[in-house]
């Protein structure tokens, strides 16, 4: 029989009929199974004397037909290899690539305009101690307004007391930057920032500029005129109108919430977009709230290291995400992180 079955292999014309046979010796129903099967009736002795022999049948049969596959696809490989030619003359597909971000823009765009004014940038670290994210910045351990900020933080113990954490906001480089620089200084901070918050305007990370200004006699008018310069060279119109609205902040005193006005237009596809320009409180316009301001708390100024009777500021900290949606008229900010190419397209960002 193993003769027989090694000669049918040798002889089989087409992996088709190779499979048959197989099926024919090796499949539930073949002539090698059904040998092994008789083993089950044996005596322990007959077992002994036929059993290696049937199980030597059986790996010799396996063996043929998989070498007899190999040799099959090899061939086939060697068909295709003789016969297949690559036309090095067609052009590539197209890849497809990418191209700035919105944000990346704003970012630039922003440094640019500040870079005029005479700016220069300052950096920190994404994962802070707590003592400059909060308590450098007049919000001690047990302060309410932490509460506000929906922080992420880490176990380890900060060096500082308290815990490490995601800074929630880039006010934190104020300290940095005053303690490492002292006074004077005109700097913004841009960078990442993350709160546990999202809707269509909030994000768990998102971007924040920080601007400080600290010098002799600085008042609040530096300030007005500071973010009215700013933003009428960003959204390059002059009908750009601000709201200064009273707030509250612990590491400014007074403070000031800055809103622009918006009318609300609806797109041919029939969404609604925003654009800028004019008073919020026409019909059919709104007010955004861009940024927070004020002139900075003399704690803070004390705590990083300068005399507050000598040295004066402002500082303002905003939201580049926010300022990205109003000025190329996306209307949901959690789109701004899915990756979509087609989405950056749709807003004019192609390469
Ligand atoms: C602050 O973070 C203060 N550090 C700002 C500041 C700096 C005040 C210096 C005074 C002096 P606030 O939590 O309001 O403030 O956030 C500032 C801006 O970030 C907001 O106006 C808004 O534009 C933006 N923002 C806040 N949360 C989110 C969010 N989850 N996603 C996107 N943008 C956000």
């Amino acid at each position: 029989m193993k003769r027989e079955a090694l000669a049918a292999i040798a002889a089989a014309a087409d992996p088709a009929a190779l499979e048959a046979l197989r099926v024919g010796l090796l499949g539930k129903q073949g002539s090698v199974s059904a040998l092994l099967k008789t083993l089950g009736a044996m005596s322990p002795e007959e077992r002994q004397a036929k059993g290696p022999a049937i199980q030597g049948l059986r790996e010799a049969v396996a063996e043929a037909l998989a070498s007899a596959k190999q040799a099959f696809e090899a061939a086939e490989l060697a068909e295709r290899l003789a016969t297949e030619r690559v036309d090095l003359t067609l052009p590539a597909p197209e890849a497809a690539r990418g191209s700035v971000h919105p944000v990346s823009q704003v970012m630039d765009e922003l440094a640019e305009i500040f870079a005029d004014l005479g700016f220069a940038v300052a950096t920190g670290p994404e994962i802070e101690d707590d003592w400059y994210n909060f308590t450098a910045l007049n919000m001690p351990e047990s302060h309410p307004a932490r509460a506000m900020h929906d922080t992420f933080y880490f176990p380890d113990q900060a060096p500082k007391g308290g815990k490490m954490l995601l800074r929630t906001h880039t006010s934190p480089v104020q300290v940095r930057t005053m303690l490492a620089e002292g006074a004077p200084l005109r700097i913004i901070a841009p960078g990442r920032v993350y709160r546990s918050d999202s809707d269509a305007t909030h994000t768990p990370m998102f971007h924040q500029i920080e601007g400080l200004v600290i010098d002799r006699d600085i008042h609040l008018g530096h300030l007005k005129w500071t973010l009215e310069t700013f933003l009428k060279a960003f959204f390059e119109r002059e009908d750009i109108v601000l709201r200064l609205r009273p707030s509250y902040f612990p590491f400014t005193e007074p403070s000031v919430e800055v809103d622009v006005g918006f009318a609300i237009e609806k797109t041919p596809d029939g969404r609604s977009r925003r654009v800028l320009g004019g008073s919020g409180d026409e019909p059919g316009h709104g007010w955004m709230e861009l940024l927070g301001s004020g002139m900075v708390n003399r704690r803070v100024i004390e705590m990083s290291g300068l005399d507050p009777n000598e040295w004066q500021g402002f500082a303002f900290g905003l939201g580049v995400d926010r300022l990205a949606m109003l000025k190329y008229g996306m209307d949901d900010l959690r789109a701004f992180f899915d990756g979509d190419a087609r989405w950056l397209a749709h807003y004019g960002f192609s390469p």
